[in-house]
């Protein structure tokens, strides 16, 4: 697989195979598989994590879902792509994935030097660092010479990195590409903090055996917006991920749910609910896909905040507050582009 992956970054960087796709590629390629393969992280619950009967589960999961909703009709038509954050983006690059979906910041050199693009923001998260209780801080700035527990290749391995040099602190990093190994390590004492993004902080210690002797330091340290990720070689692609998104948020502003979606398409005189829903078909007609595209996704996997309420809400085990991932008329930021 590794020599595949490799072999395939090659090959696109020397302008070959999917790098040199024409527009409508992925598009055309994804439809005519009847299959979404859509890269998702190797397991943090609430984002993407197996059940006990091998389902995945998480907002990332359901992302994909609600993707494969608007393409085919059907939710199920996933194949999930466990990756880690080294993995992630030469698995894009080669083609193995037609869209990466897995907890992943939009920065800007990531968006304008690997062949790929950042389609749209669907969670709003920060770094921040989980401590061991019993070591009596309280900020981050009683953390000097310890060792944390980072993952190569995120954002999180550089912020840290920024922030220490910023407060001339010192800190030894313990770099481990799986995350339960840093989380065992954390717990076995083999390092002092983890340093990531704070939802995936609530989401680990949700895990850990004795999550009440672990503290999550208020304070964060970077902006991390999430999002889907797509090669650049598909615009149409890109249309069809980037309005997927949006229709979930859309949903959610005009109070259209899983369970009232179908009976207001059928009642609703509301222009925007009949577009949303495909009683008017322009929208599915501008993304090139069944008019019922949204009304699936919708009904999928539910409008953006029944996804956040299901997944890392206050009922959950996770148990976050929406915060910034309210809606832009609650003071949020989340804010769906006119759809019409
Ligand atoms: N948002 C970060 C990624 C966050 C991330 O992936 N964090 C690590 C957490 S320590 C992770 O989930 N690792 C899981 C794994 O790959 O096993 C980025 O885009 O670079």
């Amino acid at each position: 697989m590794s020599i595949l992956r490799w072999l395939g970054a090659g090959l696109l960087a020397l302008g070959f195979g999917t790098g040199a796709a024409q527009a409508g590629q992925t598009f055309d390629t994804v439809k005519a598989r009847g299959t979404l393969h859509c890269g998702v992280n190797v397991g943090v619950a609430g984002f993407s994590l197996p059940d006990s009967q091998g389902t995945w589960r998480g907002l990332d999961a359901d992302l994909c879902r609600a993707v494969a909703a608007a393409m085919f009709g059907d939710p199920n038509k996933v194949r999930f792509v466990p990756l880690t954050a080294v993995q992630r983006f030469t698995a894009l690059q080669s083609g193995e994935i037609d869209v990466l979906i897995r907890q992943t910041t939009l920065t800007m050199t990531r968006d304008t030097s690997l062949g790929l693009r950042m389609v749209a923001v669907n969670l709003y998260d920060g770094h921040g660092f989980m401590v061991r209780k019993d070591a009596g801080v309280t900020a981050a700035k009683g953390m000097d010479g310890m060792t944390i527990c980072l993952s190569p290749g995120t954002t999180n391995e550089l912020v840290t990195t920024d922030w220490f040099r910023a407060n001339k602190l010192r800190f030894t990093p313990l770099l481990q590409e799986r995350m339960q190994d840093n989380a065992q390590a954390l717990q076995a004492g083999r390092c002092d903090a983890i340093g990531t993004d704070a939802t995936q902080l609530a989401a680990l210690r949700s895990q850990f055996t004795k999550p009440q002797d672990f503290v999550i330091l208020p304070e964060r340290f970077s902006k991390e917006p999430y999002g889907p990720v797509v090669r650049r070689d598909d615009q149409e692609w890109f249309d069809v991920i980037r309005w997927t998104v949006s229709a979930l948020i859309q949903a959610e502003e005009l109070g259209v749910t899983s369970e009232n979606a179908e009976e207001l398409k059928r009642t609703s005189p509301n222009p925007e609910i009949r577009r949303l829903l495909g009683a008017d078909p322009v929208l599915g007609q501008a993304l090139k896909l069944d008019p019922a595209w949204a009304i699936n996704a919708i009904r999928a996997v539910g409008n953006y905040g029944q996804l956040f309420e299901r997944h890392l809400g206050p009922k959950t085990a996770i148990g976050l507050e929406r915060g910034l991932n309210r809606l832009w008329t609650d003071g949020g930021l989340m804010y769906s582009w006119p759809m019409r």
